[in-house]
């Protein structure tokens, strides 16, 4: 069993611990609140990889080894979880999904299946629909919330009233969820991003109560339960072509239900924190609309609501002249590349004028997220409402964080809107 110290000089050459050794706890809270220091410690360490003793794991913070250990999905397997827990020998949570925790080939069909059903002509179909939602919205929030001045601005907390309202409007609908229940949806996913930590309070505090939440989405599944016209339907179908079979399509459904709530609520919410902080950048998006997909892949580099998921080695591999045994957790920190001064020019900077594609925060190679689209969407219809109906926005007093073990957010973001 593992002595929790660098490596005694008996012990065989493969678990000599070649890393530079590092005293950081990633799950703690106050540093899932505030990472960027630990962050910066991660990355500065001598070498490419570090070694965390705490929970006995490796970890990569620089852009190029994060992305490199992203897109070597032979040496960096995610089929036996992509959280803490080592799947080789522990039991996991729920049944793995089949394509988080899945490598080629098994991997393959789902993600097809996934691919044609979420992609970028299949959305078309919802950009009317989507656009219309965001201005009803958001008009009925600047005609009917507490106007506080004569200018009519509006003060209200974004998260509960924009970012959490906005995909449960529009998302579960898409799917064709029945309404009852769909409160079960953010619970879930927030327990979900929760396991793949190790099991500290966040964990343990919500498994009193998240029975019936589990309950809820499994029932949500079976072909029965979905609308005809949705996503989860589509899944269906590709069962009936054979394409997926009977068996993996409610799991991939319940895919949707995890990955495609909370990620977007976070997303909306890292846009509008930005752009309430960065009131410069908020007058430039108006004047150039155009900037409305730019402005959320700006917010999702510095923000990346989902901050890290692991691998595990499948033989003995080097990244960055550093090698790593066999069958060892490795923590990828997809916030901190997004924020390595080695690939970024003021990495901190909120900028329109950079062009951040080439972030990490929706992963990259083969699971690199496949709601993208989705997400893009949804974060563009309620950009372009945000600014053809408010001249500014602004904070009324500080946001509070939202804690969890993978995500990062926000719980509350007071905010004065002044209309256009
Ligand atoms: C995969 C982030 C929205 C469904 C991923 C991965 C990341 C990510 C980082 C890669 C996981 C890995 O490499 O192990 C995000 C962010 C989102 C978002 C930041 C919003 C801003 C969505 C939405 C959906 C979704 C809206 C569903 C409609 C999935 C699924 C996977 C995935 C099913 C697994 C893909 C695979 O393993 O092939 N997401 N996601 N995500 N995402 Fe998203
Ligand atoms: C899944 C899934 C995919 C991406 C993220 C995620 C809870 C889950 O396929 O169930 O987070």
């Amino acid at each position: 069993p593992f002595s929790g110290m660098p490596a005694a000089i008996d012990e065989p050459a493969e678990q000599r611990i070649e890393a530079p050794v590092m005293d950081v706890d990633p799950f703690d809270e106050a540093t899932l609140a505030s990472p960027y220091a630990m962050h910066e410690r991660l990355r500065e360490a001598d070498g490419d990889v570090v070694y965390i003793p705490a929970y006995d794991i490796y970890a990569v913070a620089r852009y190029d080894a994060v992305r490199e250990t992203l897109e070597n999905w032979q040496h960096f397997s995610s089929a036996a979880g992509v959280g803490l827990a080592n799947f080789n020998s522990e039991k996991p949570w729920r049944a793995p999904s089949l394509l988080l925790e899945a490598d080629p080939p098994q991997h393959d069909a789902p993600r097809a299946a996934l691919e044609k059903i979420l992609g970028a002509r299949k959305l078309r179909r919802y950009h009317d629909e989507w656009r219309q939602t965001a201005h009803e919205l958001l008009g009925g929030l600047l005609n009917d919330g507490t106007t506080v001045s004569n200018d009519g601005a509006v003060e209200l907390d974004a998260v509960t009233e924009i970012s959490e309202v906005y995909p449960l409007s529009v998302f579960p609908d898409a799917v064709g969820l029945q309404q009852e229940g769909r409160a079960n949806l953010l619970p879930y996913g927030n327990f979900a991003f929760n396991a793949f930590g190790p099991r500290n309070r966040l964990v343990t505090d919500d498994l009193e109560t998240i029975g019936p939440v589990f309950e809820w989405i499994g029932n949500q599944c079976p072909r029965e339960a979905l609308n005809e016209d949705g996503f989860g339907d589509d899944i269906w179908r590709a069962a009936d072509q054979r394409h997926i079979t009977e068996e993996q399509a409610p799991l991939i459904v319940r895919s949707l239900l995890t990955a495609g709530v909370d990620t977007t609520v976070y997303g909306i919410s890292a846009v509008l924190y930005h752009l309430a902080s960065n009131p410069d950048q908020y007058a430039r998006l108006r004047e150039n609309p155009q900037l409305v997909r730019r402005v959320f892949e700006e917010a999702l580099r510095l923000e990346s609501p989902v901050q890290t998921f692991f691998r595990t080695t499948t033989t003995e591999v080097t990244i960055g002249g550093t090698t790593l045994p066999e069958n060892q957790k490795v923590l990828m920190f997809l916030g901190a590349a997004n924020r390595d001064p080695r690939r970024w020019e003021n990495p901190d900077a909120f900028d329109l004028t950079r062009d951040p594609s080439g972030h990490l925060a929706f992963g990259s190679g083969v699971h690199q997220c496949v709601g993208q689209h989705v997400a893009r969407l949804e974060a563009s219809c309620v950009m372009e409402a945000l600014i053809e109906r408010v001249e500014r926005i602004e904070f009324i007093a500080p946001p509070q964080r939202h804690i969890n073990n993978t995500l990062i957010g926000w719980d509350s973001l007071p905010i004065r809107f002044v209309p256009a």
